[in-house]
């Protein structure tokens, strides 16, 4: 298999890790396609991917899969893995969890293509600032549900490890950690995990 990715991609950071969580470095090899905006086109990542976005996930048979959430419960399955339970409760309270941290990397990224990509002519400053309130309400949500956090990662603490990761990496200036002891610890403690130190953007 090929993963089709970007470095800095928190997307693509969050895949890596949970193929080192697998054990399916062998399986997979990555291809790194370079920078990628909503404003570039890379054919080759076009025809992995027609919404043109990292990752994307080149199976054996010449098809793909995309949408990180997609692809980690795919290497999850095919590797047998406890990432994705099938007991309900569990499963959608980690599915949930996934799909917060998604939704604060979204904002994320979407912001940093406003700040780095659009005509600064262009950009909307209240749609910032809501995209930024968005972001804070979902970091507070995170600090008060940190302590129900399973001990054993799944799907969810995978990806809120990548989001704070991600928040680290491109807005170290707007500190997450001040004001959420919790899911400051909770994190140190989440970054000895072999997966996500071989994974830090740099
Ligand atoms: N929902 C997608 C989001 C992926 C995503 O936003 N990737 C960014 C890079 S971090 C991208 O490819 N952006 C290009 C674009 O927006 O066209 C996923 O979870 O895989």
């Amino acid at each position: 298999m090929k993963l089709i990715s970007v470095s800095a991609s928190p997307f693509v950071r969050k895949v890596r890790a949970l193929i080192i969580e697998l054990d399916l470095e062998n399986a997979v090899t990555l291809q790194d396609v370079g920078a990628v905006t909503p404003v570039s086109n890379n054919s080759e990542l076009n025809a992995r991917n027609p919404l043109g976005m990292v990752p994307a996930l080149e199976l054996d048979d010449g098809s793909s899969l995309y949408d990180s959430p997609v692809i980690c419960e795919y290497l999850n399955q095919i590797a047998d893995g406890p990432f994705f339970p099938a007991q309900a409760e569990l499963r959608f309270q980690t599915l949930g969890l996934q799909a917060l941290g998604d939704g604060i990397l979204d904002l994320s990224v979407a912001l940093r293509y406003e700040t780095a990509v659009r005509p600064e002519a262009l950009r909307w400053q209240d749609w910032i600032d809501h995209q930024n309130e968005k972001i804070t309400r979902g970091l507070d949500a995170l600090e008060m549900k940190c302590e129900t956090f399973n001990s054993s990662p799944l799907i969810g603490e995978m990806t809120i490890a990548c989001t704070l990761g991600y928040r680290d990496f491109r807005y170290a200036d707007d500190d997450w950690r001040t004001g959420r002891p919790a899911l400051s610890a909770w994190f140190e403690q989440m970054m000895q995990r072999a997966s996500l130190q071989q994974t830090i953007p740099s």
